[in-house]
């Protein structure tokens, strides 16, 4: 099994508020439909989930009862993304399902504290392509929090145990600082143990952008799976990571001197 995140940066535009990047969904979809593996898809929330959740300050649990109308909205908002998603998939001939996190994960503090996967158990026998996404979802302690895709798919690699997880990003992978500086260098491959040693940046997210991010993948070390990191806005980079050749960034357990950091 292969696990895919498709990140909310590459596939919506978050300079503008509830706008898709069509092409770069259909790509996801063109290039899904070539892999005859077993997959799981798990997409973010770009403009379709930050900006609301922002707006309402999900991201803290409940305070203000006027915020339940900003949970009600950015589920819904989430769900419209994710209608596009499945929908691109379908188009290209996969048999997507849509799994809703919000009706399958409960968390306690922000983590996943229960879940019900049956369903995708179920769906992954037929087998159909499970579909999930980032969510506000209820928590046992906030009331409702942010649940990342991130969180999602690192969740989700602990249950299934999956040979590798890509992320599909709007940059080439991970880099030494934050690509808006000249110096910073791409890393091509690194260990769980030294993805300490990254700095990533915070973007303005409700679930702290690339920070978040190697947050996530790093519940991933011990798990014995792969991670890469790749530009989901170049064509082709998903079928080639799909069937192994990653053009980007590769984590994997390996310890001791990282040959891959520049
Ligand atoms: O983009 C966040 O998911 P992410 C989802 O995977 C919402 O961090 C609703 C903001």
């Amino acid at each position: 099994m292969i696990i895919v995140k498709t990140g909310g940066s590459a596939i919506t535009d978050k300079t503008l508020p509830f706008t898709p990047r069509y092409h770069v969904i259909k790509g996801v979809a063109e290039q899904v439909s070539q892999y005859t593996g077993e997959v799981i898809i798990v997409h973010g929330g770009g403009s379709y989930g930050h900006p609301l959740a922002k707006e309402y300050r999900l991201q803290r649990g409940f305070s203000n009862p006027n915020q339940v109308m900003g949970v009600a909205k950015t589920r819904l908002s989430m769900m419209k993304l994710n209608t596009l998603v499945v929908s691109a998939l379908i188009d290209g001939g996969i048999p997507a399902v849509s799994v809703q996190p919000s009706a399958s994960f409960i968390c306690r503090d922000t983590r996943i504290s229960a879940c019900f996967l049956d369903p995708l158990r179920n769906l992954l026998n037929l087998p159909a392509v499970p579909v999930l996404y980032g969510d506000v979802v209820t928590d046992e302690a906030m009331g409702f929090c942010i649940l990342s895709g991130d969180q999602i798919v690192s969740y989700l690699a602990s249950v299934f145990h999956p040979e590798r997880v890509i992320f599909g990003l709007n940059t080439d992978g991970l880099y030494t600082k934050d690509p808006i500086h000249e110096d910073a260098e791409l890393i091509q491959s690194i260990s769980f143990s030294d993805l300490a040693t990254i700095s990533g940046e915070e973007t303005g997210d409700v679930t702290r952008g690339m920070k978040g991010k190697l947050a996530e993948i790093a519940e991933m070390a011990g798990m014995g799976v792969e991670v890469n990191l790749i530009n989901l806005t170049k064509k082709g980079t998903l079928l080639s990571a799909l069937r192994g050749s990653v053009e980007g960034t590769i984590i994997t357990e390996r310890t001791g001197d990282s040959p891959g950091i520049p």
